[in-house]
């Protein structure tokens, strides 16, 4: 995907010399920096594989950040393109978006500190929060996004399916084998009718964060294609799942992986201070699970993927998503075996 001029200037008519460079770490968009003096601004190209209708996803994100703005709260700008629409097909049929960049921001992908972590889950949960009230009709922009056993499912077609270099036997069954790990939940205690079903962001990486330069302070939350019904517990389980743990996602080092029961801590006294006394005994007894599940989704995804040949994440190196998966993997059974502590970590910060 090249961003070219007529995109750029579709969308920022009277823009004079202006550089570009690559942002972020996403694995599904390509977002870049356009920088002109003192307007910089974030365009994106977009995958329609994965969000096979992109007016949809523009759709709630103009509700959500509408409303968001409506109620005075930072968050983020679109610009329309030259067509009058926030998106715009280029000469190769890609959609490229652009948003204003929020100044003076930064994100983490590692939390420099326990209070950083604790304002991420204060302003997820506040984001969820303030949705849940808006009544904004939104999209289901990935069908069965958090669908976990219907996860699984795709996980078994894939491998049936796949060619023979990409079975690994091993990887497969122990895949599998960590499915019933919280048994008494299973792979779908998150989904109706066993938690209530609200507004969620679903994409909660620690670096959908904005902080503010040189400071704790969430400024907002970015990557706002996934917002739509789910539990609150989704995004908890997520962030929790980027946050807790301080080897990268794609780490090959699995002795390395632990969780970080301090930053743990940290997360839940920032979701217990926003959710407070209005949850419900069925989620809180699924927060730790949460945090599992989210994970253990992601070993599946990411071994599907790797059976179906990295169409969906692409990989930066042969058997890149094996290793996503592993590490994935490996970072569930560690919450399987922090369980107890995680658990008492939620009762001591929910009275
Ligand atoms: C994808 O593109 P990015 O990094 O925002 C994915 C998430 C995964 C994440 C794993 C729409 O998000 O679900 O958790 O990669 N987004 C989609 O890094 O599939
Ligand atoms: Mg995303």
């Amino acid at each position: 995907m090249t961003l070219s001029e007529s995109v750029i200037r579709s969308f920022v008519p009277d823009i004079t010399d202006y550089t570009v460079e690559s942002l972020g770490s996403g694995l599904i968009h390509k977002t870049l920096l356009v920088e002109s003096g003192s307007h910089n601004y974030v365009f994106q190209g977009l995958n329609s594989h994965v969000f096979p209708d992109l007016d949809q996803v523009m759709e709630n994100i103009e509700k959500v950040t509408g409303f968001l703005r409506s109620r005075g709260e930072p968050t983020l700008t679109f610009l329309q393109a030259g067509n009058g629409r926030p998106l715009m097909i280029d000469e190769n049929e890609v959609a490229w978006r652009c948003s204003e960049l929020v100044p003076d921001t930064v994100t983490y992908d590692t939390p420099p500190s326990p209070a950083h972590l604790k304002n991420a889950a204060r302003a997820f949960a506040g984001f969820g929060k303030a949705l849940s009230t808006a009544n904004l009709s939104l999209h289901p922009t990935i069908e069965g996004f958090h669908d976990t056993p219907q996860r699984f499912q795709k996980m078994e077609a894939a491998w049936k399916a796949a060619p023979q270099d990409r079975q690994s036997v091993a990887d497969y069954y122990a895949i599998r084998h960590a499915g019933s790990g919280f048994p008494e939940f299973g792979l779908d205690g998150l989904l109706a009718p066993h938690v209530p079903q609200a507004v969620s962001h679903n994409d909660t990486k620690l670096n959908n964060c904005l902080f503010r330069e040189g400071s704790q302070e969430v400024i907002c939350v970015i990557d706002l294609d996934t917002v739509m019904e789910g539990s609150w517990l989704l995004d908890f389980g997520d962030l929790c799942r980027t946050a807790i743990c301080s080897s990268p996602e794609d780490t090959d080092d699995l002795d390395s992986i632990t969780v970080d029961l301090d930053r743990f801590r940290a997360l839940v006294e920032g979701y217990a201070e926003v959710l407070g006394d209005s949850i419900s005994q069925a989620e809180k007894e699924r927060m730790v699970y949460s945090v599992f599940l989210l994970t253990y989704e992601l070993a599946l995804r990411f071994f599907t993927d790797h059976l179906q040949e990295d169409k969906y994440f692409g990989a930066s190196f042969p058997e890149h998503n094996l290793v996503r998966a592993r590490s994935q993997l490996t970072l569930a059974l560690q919450v399987l075996n922090q369980r107890e502590a995680m658990e008492e970590i939620v009762a001591e910060s929910f009275h």
